[in-house]
This record gives structure tokens, C-alpha cells and sequence, in this order.
């Protein structure tokens, strides 16, 4: 992780006044956000999931370095707008039913608000009925569907199926990423697009969209 040490320690360890500090000190001295975002914050949550997976550390300490994470991304966000722009159009976004996660959902958010999306974020654990409400009410372009854990997935072709019933599933383009999605479970679920990280997710949208 190379330049991004110290952060990096302050995010495991949980430690939000240290790793704002070093955030903000990675800034000053040249390192742009979009590294500090994917070498610093992104590989070190990575890191996070695989000490938890070993069992190193538990979900209390999971938590504390996500909510350390959320602060320092706060920092970053005026550096990805791409300027005053008008709406490139309406995006719902929400984690999925039973879902909790949320930061890489946040991040989505942040990068197409700053590209000049509207968005409405749901929140987490959002039911398909919810989603289909608020595609009733809003009329969004694109509903943006996040899920970080295998036994979630399913709450995506779920969603798409009430929406489906609803009679909306024309009026509306569905995106869907998260950790354990793929381009291939994409396809099989007709979602119409998918995207891996937060920036190609901003990028898919304009080409979902037509706009640029
Ligand atoms: Co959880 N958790 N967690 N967790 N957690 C994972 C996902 C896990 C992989 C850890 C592990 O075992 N290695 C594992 C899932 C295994 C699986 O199902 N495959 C897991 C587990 C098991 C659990 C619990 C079940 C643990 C328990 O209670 N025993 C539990 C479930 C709770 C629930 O949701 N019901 C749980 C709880 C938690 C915390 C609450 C403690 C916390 C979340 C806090 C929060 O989000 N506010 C947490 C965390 C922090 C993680 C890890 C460590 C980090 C996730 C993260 O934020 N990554 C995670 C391990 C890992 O992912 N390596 C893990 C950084 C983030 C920027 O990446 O979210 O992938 P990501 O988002 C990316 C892309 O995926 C993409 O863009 C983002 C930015 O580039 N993207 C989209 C995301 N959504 C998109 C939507 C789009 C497009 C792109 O279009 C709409």
C-alpha cells in the first residue's frame, strides 16, 4: 500500500481522527483523491474483509474501520465534480433487502453526483416494494441496485421482477454492482448494466443514459 501506510493503519485500527489527519496530509502533499480513494481507503476495506475472513478481527472492529473509512472519503468528494453541469438525469440508488453495506453505494453516489446526476439514495437494506414505490413516485432514469454479501444477490432479480409486475421495467434502466456481482450474473438477471467500481458505475450510466 505503499505511500498510503499510516492511513491505512489508521483505517484498521478504527482510529477516524489519525486517518482524517493523514487523509488530508495525503492531499497536501500532492496525492490525488482518486489514489487516496482506491490505494489508501478501497485496498485497505479489502484488507479489513480478509482479516475478518481469517478471523483476526470481528464485525465490532469491521465496523469501526468502516465508519473511519466514510469520514475520510467526506474530504474527498469536492475533489470528483466535474463541474457545474445540469442533471445528466435521475438515478435511485439503494443496497439491496437485507444488505447493510453501504460505503461502496456512498461511493457510487458521491462519483455520479459529482459527474452531475440527480440522486436519491434509498438507503440500505431497501425492499423491492420500496424500490417500486420511489420509481412510482420519482420516474428516475436508471435505479442503482448495491449488494455486498452472496445470500443478497437474489434481492436483485427480485427487485427487477417487482418492477417488472409493477409495469415499470421499461420506464426505467436498472444498474447493479457490489462486491460479489458480476457482469455474467448481470446478464443472467437482465439488468441493464453493470459496473465494478464506482467510477466505470458513472461512466456506464452516461452510456445508458446517451449522454456524455
Ligand atoms: Co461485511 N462482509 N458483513 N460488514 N464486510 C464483507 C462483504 C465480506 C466479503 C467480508 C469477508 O468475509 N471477507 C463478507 C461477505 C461474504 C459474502 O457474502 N460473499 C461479509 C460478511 C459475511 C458480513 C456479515 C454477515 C458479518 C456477520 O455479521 N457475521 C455482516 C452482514 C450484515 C448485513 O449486511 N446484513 C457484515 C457486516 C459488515 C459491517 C456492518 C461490519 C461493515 C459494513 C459497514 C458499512 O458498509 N457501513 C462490513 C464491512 C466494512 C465489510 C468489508 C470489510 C468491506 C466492504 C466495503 O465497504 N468495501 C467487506 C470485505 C470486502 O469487501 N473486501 C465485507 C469497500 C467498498 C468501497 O467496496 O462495497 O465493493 P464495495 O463497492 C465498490 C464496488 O463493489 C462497486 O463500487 C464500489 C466502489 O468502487 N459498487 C457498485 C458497489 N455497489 C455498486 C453499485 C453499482 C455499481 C458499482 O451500481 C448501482
Amino acid at each position: 500500500m505503499g505511500d498510503f501506510k499510516a492511513l491505512s493503519e489508521s483505517v484498521i485500527k478504527g482510529d477516524v481522527k489519525a486517518a482524517v489527519a493523514e487523509t488530508q496530509n495525503a492531499l497536501d502533499t500532492g496525492s490525488s483523491a482518486q489514489d487516496i480513494l482506491n490505494e489508501g481507503l478501497i485496498a485497505t476495506m479489502n484488507e479489513v474483509g480478509e482479516r475478518f475472513s481469517k478471523g483476526l478481527i470481528f464485525v465490532p472492529q469491521m465496523l469501526r474501520s468502516a465508519k473511519t473509512m466514510q469520514e475520510c472519503t467526506k474530504l474527498l468528494k469536492p475533489f470528483f465534480k466535474e463541474g457545474d453541469v445540469t442533471s445528466k438525469g435521475k438515478v435511485l440508488l439503494g443496497t439491496v433487502k437485507g444488505d447493510l453495506h453501504d460505503i461502496g453505494k456512498n461511493l457510487v453516489a458521491m462519483m455520479m453526483e459529482g459527474a452531475g446526476f440527480t440522486i436519491t439514495d434509498l438507503g440500505v437494506g431497501v425492499s423491492p416494494e420500496k424500490f417500486v414505490q420511489k420509481v412510482q413516485e420519482l420516474k428516475p432514469d436508471i435505479v442503482g441496485m448495491s449488494a455486498l454479501l452472496s445470500t443478497t444477490m437474489p434481492a436483485m432479480p427480485q427487485t427487477i421482477e417487482a418492477l417488472e409486475k409493477a409495469g415499470l421495467r421499461d420506464k426505467v434502466k436498472v444498474m447493479i454492482g457490489g462486491a460479489p456481482v458480476t457482469e455474467k450474473y448481470a446478464q443472467k438477471i437482465k439488468a441493464d448494466s453493470y459496473a465494478s467500481d464506482a467510477g466505470s458505475a458513472v461512466s456506464k450510466a452516461k452510456k445508458l443514459l446517451g449522454v456524455s
